[in-house]
């Protein structure tokens, strides 16, 4: 069935651009950044032996990005001067690479925005928008479409809803999906889209299919950053580009509003890429999905009781708090703590990944997880996708994982269906 579905949406995504041939330099035309922020320009990647939790989260308060880790070797994105505050600091850093070095061709000239050929099976902005129109046309019984807001530049941001009866709200235990917070990961949409396609043409066939779809209310956003996505696939290489395209741009999963800048976990400097932002919730993206899952409060009651937020790379399942080393901590008792480590551990079981707090890896502020659940109760977790470890290529894996990579997950989100019934 995929095939065909495939096809009709290349063919549906190149009408759509027939048509509107000048969409994306029209919405280019809104905020723009500097040009020392159109591309990750003058950062290099090291290694740092030696590292644990602590040293990390000095790396990351340094405002340099620890991509992964090894046997506490950490691969380190950072500017020549975050790299010299890293050494005044004490620690080793090896074998430097230019990121403009390392990052993949793609087959943009900086107007028009598209994968490269060879990893065509990519989903571009416009691709995925007709991927949604797709399986609603095919099961419009299953699976309607709504909007979460604007991005920056004035993208739409679909959601799309997967349920029996799916245009009425059903008392069902709710479950959210949120993908590609940081462009550069595009993996992470390709795993949304096929949620998308296993709750859908999968409903006929696979009675434990039909059962979730039937007794749940599924919300999946694909492109929580589109601007980015989009930006990240429009020059001659891959851009390696991280946060949003605001004219001071943001990360996203810095930007949200419990615990925001508290506590060394993010940046307060406008050029590090992880800067979280004048406020909380300041991105148009971030209040986007927060009002959306504000809105799913009915009488009182949220009813998205479990999330995943979709990222690469590392091949981790992280739960909150990431702003604290603690396990507990307000709003998180033991017993909370270990329904998280419980489920996180069941869940990394399928999929091979490692299953962790999120600030064992290193101290995050202001992201999505410790929001989702502060505020609303959400068993929420992050999932850090393929590959286990790697430089600035593993951002770009190349399109011939996407079914394995994708499908490797599917038995951890059919866990995390079942466990949202259990409140
Ligand atoms: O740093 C991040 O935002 C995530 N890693 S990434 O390499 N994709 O940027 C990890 C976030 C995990 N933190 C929490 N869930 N609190
Ligand atoms: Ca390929
Ligand atoms: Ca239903
Ligand atoms: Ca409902
Ligand atoms: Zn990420």
């Amino acid at each position: 069935m995929f095939p065909s579905r495939r096809r009709i949406a290349v063919i549906t995504a190149a009408a759509a651009l027939l048509l509107t041939p000048a969409v994306e330099a029209t919405v280019a035309a809104e905020p723009r950044p500097t040009p020392e922020q159109e591309t990750a320009r003058d950062t290099a990647i090291y290694t740092v032996p030696n590292t644990d939790s602590r040293s990390r989260t000095a790396i990351m308060r340094n405002g340099a990005l620890v991509l992964s880790v090894r046997d506490g070797t950490a691969t380190v994105e950072a500017t020549p001067q975050q790299a010299a505050r890293l050494r005044e600091a004490g620690f080793e850093l090896r074998g430097k690479r230019e990121i403009t070095d390392a990052l993949p061709p793609a087959s943009g000239n900086g107007l028009t925005a598209g994968f490269p050929p060879q990893d065509r099976d990519y989903h571009t902005y416009t691709e995925m928008v007709a991927e949604l129109g797709t399986a609603v046309a095919e099961h419009p019984g299953l699976a309607v479409q709504s909007s979460a807001g604007s991005s920056a530049m004035g993208r739409d941001i679909p959601v799309l809803k997967i349920s029996d009866n799916v245009t009425a709200d059903e008392n069902e235990p709710e479950v959210l999906f949120t993908c590609n917070q940081h462009a550069r990961e595009h993996l992470t949409t390709e795993m949304c889209l096929h949620i998308v396609q296993r709750y859908t043409d999968g409903y006929a066939s696979d009675p434990a299919i039909a059962e979730m779809v039937d007794t749940r209310e599924i919300w999946i956003v694909p492109m929580v950053n589109p601007d980015g996505s989009v930006h990240d696939v429009s020059g001659v290489t891959y851009r390696g580009w991280r946060r949003n395209r605001e004219s001071t741009p943001t990360d996203l999963n810095r930007n949200w509003g419990h615990k925001w800048g508290c506590c060394g976990g993010s940046s307060g400097d406008p050029n590090a890429s992880t800067y979280r932002g004048p406020a909380p919730f300041s991105a148009p993206e971030t209040s986007a999905i927060r009002d959306f899952t504000d809105s799913r409060v009915i009488d009182g009651e949220q009813q998205i009781t479990a999330h995943i937020d979709f990222h690469t790379f590392s091949e981790l399942v992280l739960w909150p708090y990431g702003y604290t080393e603690n396990n507990t901590a307000p709003g998180m008792t033991r017993e909370e703590y270990d329904r998280f480590a419980r489920t996180g551990r069941a869940m990394a079981a399928t999929n091979g990944y490692t299953p962790q707090q999120s600030s064992d890896l290193y101290v995050t502020d202001g992201s999505v997880n410790d929001w989702m659940w502060a505020e609303h109760d959400i068993l929420s977790f992050t999932f850090e996708m393929y590959p286990a470890s790697g430089g600035i290529e593993g951002f770009y894996p190349p399109d011939e994982v996407i079914p394995r990579e994708t499908a490797r997950n599917d038995a951890a989100v059919s866990i995390l269906l079942r466990e949202a019934g259990r409140v």
